[in-house]
C-alpha cells in the first residue's frame, strides 16, 4: 500500500502551536466493523436508522426502537477501537488541549484511551428515565426484557439525541468553543450532512482553522476543506497524529 503523504502546508500547520480538534462521525467506526448510518449496510432488518432514530418511532413502537438500539449496543461491545481511534487517544496524550468532538455514540473513542470526548449525540451506554429526565450510565450486555424500564416504573430510554430533538446546549456550546480555538480541524468519517454537527468546520474556518477532510469519499465538506485526504480514517489519522507529535506506529 502507497504511503500516506501529507503536504508541506499540511505538516507545517499541524507541528505549529494551537490546539487540535477532530470532529469524527461514523465512519471512523467503520474500520471497527460498525455499519454508517448512510453507507452500504447501514439498514437494520430493512429499517431505515434514521427513521427509527426518532422520538415519534419510539413513542409508536418503543420495542421496535429497543431491539434496534439493543443491537447497537451489542455490535459496539463486541467491537474494538481501530487504528483511527487509537491515533486520536495517542494525539491527546502528547498534546493536552487536543479535543474529540463526536457525532458518535458506540463509546469507542472512550475505550480508546481518549480521557475526555465531547459527545454531540450522546451514548448508547447511557439510559434516560422517560418520566424522571435523570441519565444513567448502564454496561449490562443484556437489556432484556425489552424496553427496559426505570424502577418508578417508566420507559427508559436510549440518552442519545434523535433526529428532531436539540442537542444538550452545554455540549454544543463546548464544541463550538473548541472548534473556535482549533488551529487545525480534523473532519474525519462524516458525511457532514447532519445539523446542527455539520456547522462546525464553518465556525472553525471563519475563526481561522486550517480545516482537513478525513473520507473515502466525497462529502457536502469537501469543497471548503482547505486539504482532502481521499483515505480511510484507520490509514490517515496514525500519519496525522504523528505529524502533530504522537508518539505512534504508523501501520504498514
Ligand atoms: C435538531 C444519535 C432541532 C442517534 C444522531 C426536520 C425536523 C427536525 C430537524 C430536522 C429536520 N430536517 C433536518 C433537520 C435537522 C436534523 C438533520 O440534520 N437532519 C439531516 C438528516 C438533514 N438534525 C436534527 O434533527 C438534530 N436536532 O435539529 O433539533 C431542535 C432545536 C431546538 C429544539 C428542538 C429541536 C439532531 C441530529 C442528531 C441526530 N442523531 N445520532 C443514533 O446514533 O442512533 S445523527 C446520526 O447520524 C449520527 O450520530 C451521525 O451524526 C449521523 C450520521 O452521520 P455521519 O456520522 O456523517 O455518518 P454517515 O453514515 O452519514 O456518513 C459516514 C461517512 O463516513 C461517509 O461520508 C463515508 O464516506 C465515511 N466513511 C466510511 N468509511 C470510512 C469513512 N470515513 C473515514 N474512514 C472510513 N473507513
Amino acid at each position: 500500500m502507497d504511503p500516506v503523504v501529507l503536504s508541506s502546508t499540511l505538516r507545517r500547520h499541524l507541528a505549529g502551536p494551537g490546539p487540535i480538534v477532530a470532529l469524527t462521525g461514523a465512519g471512523v467506526s467503520a474500520e471497527s466493523g460498525l455499519p454508517t448510518f448512510r453507507g452500504p449496510g447501514g439498514l437494520w432488518e430493512g429499517h431505515d436508522p434514521v427513521q427509527l432514530a426518532t422520538p415519534e418511532a419510539f413513542a409508536r413502537d418503543p420495542l421496535l426502537v429497543w431491539r434496534f438500539y439493543a443491537w447497537r449496543r451489542a455490535s459496539a461491545a463486541a467491537a474494538a477501537p481501530n487504528a483511527g481511534h487509537r491515533a486520536l487517544a495517542a494525539l491527546t496524550g502528547a498534546r493536552p488541549e487536543t479535543r474529540i468532538v463526536t457525532q458518535n455514540v458506540d463509546g469507542l473513542h472512550e475505550r480508546a484511551g481518549t480521557p475526555s470526548v465531547l459527545r454531540l449525540h450522546g451514548s448508547l451506554w447511557r439510559l434516560r428515565c422517560v418520566a424522571e429526565g435523570d441519565e444513567r450510565e448502564d454496561l449490562r450486555d443484556d437489556l432484556a426484557p425489552l424496553p427496559p424500564r426505570c424502577r418508578c416504573g417508566a420507559l427508559l430510554r436510549p440518552a442519545v439525541v434523535w433526529f428532531g430533538e436539540a442537542l444538550d446546549p452545554g455540549v454544543l456550546a463546548a464544541a463550538h468553543a473548541a472548534v473556535r480555538q482549533a488551529a487545525v480541524l480534523l473532519v474525519a468519517g462524516t458525511s457532514s450532512l447532519v445539523w446542527p454537527a455539520a456547522a462546525l468546520p464553518e465556525v472553525a474556518r471563519e475563526a481561522g482553522a486550517f480545516v482537513v477532510e478525513v473520507n473515502p469519499e466525497p462529502t457536502a465538506l469537501s469543497d471548503d476543506a482547505d486539504e482532502v485526504l481521499r483515505l480511510p480514517a484507520g490509514r490517515a489519522l496514525p500519519v496525522l497524529a504523528a505529524a502533530a507529535g504522537a508518539a505512534i506506529e504508523i501501520p504498514a
